[in-house]
């Protein structure tokens, strides 16, 4: 797709959950995007180019169709979510939804996104892997696996920004060699989240 005709474009590594973010919302949606591949493992958000869209030097970075520029994946998918389902039209919902995702951000994204970069990227072996990382994930899926127990979705009774956002890095669990196995609410939501965003079960398993 040539620039002139994608309203939005989004620059972003495929590798990473917080980018897939808004591939899933942007594609469940409908809204049509380019996707510029921006490697982080190639450095490539340290080019002066790449800071000239976020001088944060981090993807995803969004470009919206009238040239304005948006980063941070769920300030992202807040945007495009805008009006639709993904956000719930009730306010406590809605603030539960919130709460979710700024929990994602603060505790659970730091521990599994950076476990499994360690493990699946730098390679780290078991001997140079921190505990206390270890356990921190732990206690993330223990938590998400209680939230679960009586229900299908993390707020209400259907699909919204809260799921996509989890699910981003959780579904990788297993990159991070963390074992579903033993959260089975957790392995049964990220498949059905899967479903719903008509996407490749990222676990063999699953
Ligand atoms: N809170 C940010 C985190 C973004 C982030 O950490 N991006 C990583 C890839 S997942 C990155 O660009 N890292 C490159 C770097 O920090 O040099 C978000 O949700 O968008």
């Amino acid at each position: 797709m040539s620039l002139d005709n994608a309203p939005m474009t989004v620059f972003g590594d495929s590798i990473s959950g917080n980018c897939l973010k808004i591939r899933f919302t942007a594609d469940l949606l409908g809204i049509a995007h380019e996707w510029v591949e921006v490697s982080v493992l190639k450095k490539e958000t340290r080019t002066a180019e790449f800071l000239a869209l976020n001088p944060a030097g981090q993807v995803p970075v969004v470009r919206l169709a009238d040239g304005s520029l948006l980063a941070q994946s769920n300030a992202i998918i807040l945007h495009l979510a805008e009006g639709s389902s993904l956000i719930p039209a009730d306010a406590y919902d809605r603030a539960l939804m919130y709460q979710w995702l700024f929990w994602e951000q603060y505790s659970h994204e730091p521990a599994i996104a950076v476990l499994r970069f360690q493990r699946l990227y730098l390679k780290k072996p078991d001997s140079e892997i921190d505990s206390a990382l270890v356990g921190k994930c732990e206690k993330m899926l223990a938590l998400m696996e209680s939230h679960l127990a009586a229900r299908a979705y993390f707020v209400g009774a259907q699909l919204s920004l809260a799921d996509i956002a989890l699910v981003a890095y959780t579904r990788f669990a297993h990159d991070a060699k963390l074992d579903l196995m033993r959260w089975p609410r957790v392995r049964q939501w990220v498949g059905r989240i899967e479903d719903d965003l008509g996407i490749m079960h990222a676990a063999p398993d699953i």
